[in-house]
């Protein structure tokens, strides 16, 4: 239906932010740009915490998709590499030797690629000047000399620093430290690295708003497109079709979009069952954008109006919600803003929820971390610093009635506040009814229009 699909295309508002980053041919898959100023910075503060120290991070390896054909798309860097190089480059190495006194040094390895793969899967970057250029690191060279790079720098005999996590546990080589940690001070990066992420600096917040903005922009998208009777596949196909048309890499999780019953089950995921008319409908989804995810969740009536009793519930979640963005500031905790969203859901109650409060059917934690990792790293004692973006994510689920309400937005710690990031998808229940009937409204006015024009 051509009509229907310009009619979705034209009412998805463009996005606010700049344009795209140029991408570079030479990178894999033609890559965006990277950012070498703040890359730099990046591996820099490392050093800068880790005084006199080696630093060793391997790369991600592509899986076969079919046989040896390696595919681009199959490709995630791991995080700990990409932060330090915004490279996605598989299978290379980056050693950073850290010194205390005396500059630093930095050699990234890439791996070299025979004629048969750069024909198969097009010009990528190599070790040499260009390497050098785009990635701002002074010293690129073949992964063949990874052997000797690693054993000059083990020869300062300071301590070395590996992400020991999933990311290593199948690398041969850093097996062998570990089984060598007698003569070799072997020490885990991902603290330190991780403690690094919590505060984004601004190159990662624009990928974040980005990510962000284009997700919440299709829930409002697929808030105008639902209608009662479709199946949860399709809500979600319409939501990630929105992602991926505003330049979307990737899900940073599987979606979730559960209608009636399945919307009081957390981490529901099947999406095969179809609505029907006068449930509500929680969609919990985010696009990745750059290696950076958005993690937004709204609630909607499948028919586009919300019955009484959805509404009290709705607004009771969102009123909790309101009540612990208003407490983001510097100083707090997310452990005093899950508190403070309790303490406010129960006293507001009434007897919404009798004989019960409405918090006995809070089950889940207000907020996280948000960022490379849709549940992003770093210590949940921190307090709250500007730089820092976390999800408040409040609801209500009764599986007796079939309700479940969450409402997640994603905000910037501010040194006032806060910032709404994801503040494009509609939220308070008179947006969101509106948003559904302007919907159905354009819809109407698509199918009527003759096939010719007047
Ligand atoms: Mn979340």
């Amino acid at each position: 239906m051509p009509v229907f699909a310009l009619t979705a295309l034209a009412a998805l508002p463009v996005l606010a932010q700049q344009p795209s980053p140029p991408y570079v041919d030479a990178l894999p898959g033609a890559g965006r740009a990277i950012d070498v100023a703040a890359t730099t910075a990046r591996r820099q503060r490392l050093a800068d915490r880790l005084g006199d120290a080696v630093v060793v991070i391997p790369a991600a390896h592509e899986r076969n998709l079919e046989l040896d054909y390696s595919q681009d798309s199959d490709f995630r860097q791991h995080n700990t590499f990409y932060y330090l190089t915004m490279l996605e480059s598989p299978d290379a190495w980056l050693v950073i030797n850290a010194r205390a006194n005396g500059p630093d040094s930095t050699v990234l390895l890439l791996a070299s690629r025979t004629p048969r793969q750069i024909r198969f899967e097009g010009p990528k970057i190599g070790p040499g000047e260009e390497a050098v250029r785009l990635t701002g690191i002074p010293t690129v060279i073949g992964t063949a000399k990874l052997d000797s790079v690693l054993g000059a720098a083990f020869a300062r005999r300071v301590p070395v620093y590996v992400p020991l996590d999933h990311s290593t546990q199948y690398e041969p080589r850093i097996q062998r430290l570990r089984a060598d940690s007698a003569s070799l001070a072997l020490r885990n990066l991902r603290p330190v690295a991780d403690s690094m992420r919590l505060v984004k600096d601004s190159t990662e917040l624009a990928y974040l708003r980005r990510a962000i903005e284009l997700t919440a922009l299709a829930h409002a998208e697929l808030m105008r497109q639902a209608r009662a009777g479709m199946f949860e596949y399709e809500l979600e196909a319409i939501l990630e079709a929105a992602f991926r048309r505003q330049g979307a890499d990737r899900l940073g999780y599987p979606s979730i979009v559960g209608s009636g019953p399945n919307g009081t089950i957390l981490h529901y995921s099947a999406n095969r069952r179809q609505t029907r008319p006068g449930e509500v409908v929680v969609v919990d989804a985010g696009a990745e954008y750059g290696y950076y995810t958005a993690d937004v969740t709204r609630t909607f009536p499948i028919s586009g109006t919300f019955t009484p009793r959805q509404r009290a519930v709705y607004d009771l979640v969102l009123a909790t919600q309101q009540a612990a963005m208003d407490s983001v500031r510097p100083g707090i905790t997310v452990g005093r803003l899950g508190q403070i969203s309790r303490d406010y859901m129960r006293d507001h109650s009434g007897d919404l929820c009798a004989p019960q409060t409405c918090d006995a059917y809070y089950i889940h934690g207000l907020s996280h971390w948000l960022g490379m990792d849709v549940h992003d790293v770093g210590d949940y004692g921190t307090p709250l610093a500007p730089g820092m973006v976390l999800t408040i994510e409040p609801g209500i689920y009764i599986p007796a009635e079939s309700l479940g309400v969450r409402i997640e937005d994603d905000v910037l710690v501010t040194p006032a506040g806060y910032e709404l990031l994801s503040g494009a998808a509609p939220r308070r229940p008179v947006e969101v009814e509106r948003v559904m009937r302007e919907g159905r409204e354009s819809r109407g006015r698509a199918e009527a229009r003759p096939g010719t024009r007047r």
